[in-house]
């Protein structure tokens, strides 16, 4: 069918291998050239898989009527300039459908959420929550097949490497037997099953929990939410211990210790004047903590331990471990955070953070460089003018930051 195209467009072919135009960059080739550009790239990728140990009836089966697909490119080309502020996320990640939809799932398999609460020392409400997060407790699982998915990820675009890796891992997965690839099926990234595992997380953590030889998380409940706390075990959860939780800061704090660097132990920190969100008083221990303030310090702050990090190992985003452990809170039967979130003011879009670290480093300040990304060092960078202007140095860049910056 894509060859007709090409002979329908046969101007267009001639003109593009002309010497005139053949090094000029083609933008957007007739879907004929994709296709063919796809099929030689997939002829090499297949001899890569073959070396790493892929059989050739394998990747024959998996790859079959594989193609480019239109919808996984567009969202992998989708740089959105404005992200989501925290509180949204949190509002609709925390909804109460989710909460009351989780608390139901607790009542429904108290005994398999028993057991692999047992053998991985997670918290049942870890897991239920991470369930509900990742795909609505299975309600939304993505119905891309991943190969197809990650093979169009693997061929062009700003994932390529992510997409060979990833490709590569599902067809171990394949070659193994655990799942066909028909029923192989996931979001447009790759992410499979009831938590949303990729293939090399799945490769290196999932576990049959049922016991019937398939390590099936996208239809066996025990194997889904048992490779989630086989994950985060293995990312070094204590069982037991809390996440943390939200806390209260007294007037005057030096808010330059709200760094990702700066750990503490909770009676460190309750010696600065920090209580919890109530105004009690810190549980005390010997276990380090660190300060988050994810709006800034006019938003709620929480102090973190050790297993809000293993979250982040599922996915790296603070607003994604609070969630987690917010929603989980809440199925606990724990109330809704206390601080309130300064909605007026709205996080910065890319270009607005790109301004900034150029006006920062133009003062002075080294961001390390304009990419948009507010890291450690563009962090560094506003407390440190925040501090000279006499400002809370929070590092938190608001709109307001900005316009003082421009002056
Ligand atoms: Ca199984």
């Amino acid at each position: 069918m894509f060859r007709g195209l090409c002979l329908l467009f046969a101007g267009f072919c001639v003109s593009i291998v002309s010497p005139a135009t053949a090094s000029a960059p083609i933008p957007n080739p007739p879907p004929g050239f994709v296709d063919e550009a796809f099929a030689s790239w997939l002829t090499g990728f297949r001899q890569e898989a073959l070396a790493a140990g892929i059989s050739g009836p394998v990747f024959d089966r998996a790859m079959r009527g594989v193609r480019p697909d239109p919808k996984v490119v567009d969202a992998n080309n989708n740089q959105p300039e404005f992200v989501r502020p925290v509180w949204d996320y949190l509002a609709s990640a925390i909804s109460d459908t989710r909460v009351a939809n989780g608390q139901e799932k607790l009542r429904t398999y108290p005994t398999l959420l028993g057991r692999l609460e047992e053998r991985y020392g997670v918290d049942k409400e870890i897991l239920v929550a991470i369930w509900g997060l990742e795909t609505g407790y299975g309600a939304f699982m993505g119905n891309h097949r991943v190969t197809q998915a990650l093979s169009t990820l693997a061929y062009d675009g700003r994932r390529t490497k992510f997409g060979r890796e990833q490709l590569l891992a599902a067809l171990k997965i394949l070659q193994r037997g655990d799942i066909t690839p028909e029923a192989m099926t996931g979001s447009w990234a790759g992410a499979m099953g009831h938590t949303q595992f990729i293939p090399t997380t799945y490769n290196a953590h999932a576990v049959d929990f049922n016991g019937d030889g398939k390590r099936d998380i996208w239809n066996t409940i025990g194997d889904a939410l048992g490779s989630a706390g086989n994950y985060l075990a293995q990312s070094g959860f204590q069982t037991g211990d809390t996440w943390g939780g939200e806390v209260k800061l007294p007037r005057n704090f030096d808010y330059a210790l709200a760094d990702a660097r700066v750990e503490k132990t909770m009676g460190e920190w309750a010696a600065l004047g920090i209580t919890g969100a109530q105004g009690g008083a810190l549980r005390r221990d010997d276990l380090k903590a660190r300060l988050i303030l994810p709006a800034g310090h006019k938003g709620p702050a929480f102090l973190v331990r050790n297993n809000f990090r293993t979250i982040l190992r599922y996915n790296n985003s603070t607003s994604y471990a609070l969630a987690v452990n917010l929603l989980a809170d809440r199925f606990r039967g724990k109330g809704e955070i206390v601080g309130s979130w300064p909605t007026d003011d709205r996080p910065l879009g890319r270009t607005e953070r790109q301004e900034l670290q150029r006006l920062l480093t133009s003062k002075g300040y080294d961001t390390g460089g304009v990419d948009g990304i507010i890291g450690g060092n563009s962090r560094k960078a506003l407390r440190n003018w925040q501090l000279a202007q006499g400002l809370p140095a929070d590092g938190y860049p608001t709109a307001a930051l900005l316009a003082r910056l421009r002056r």
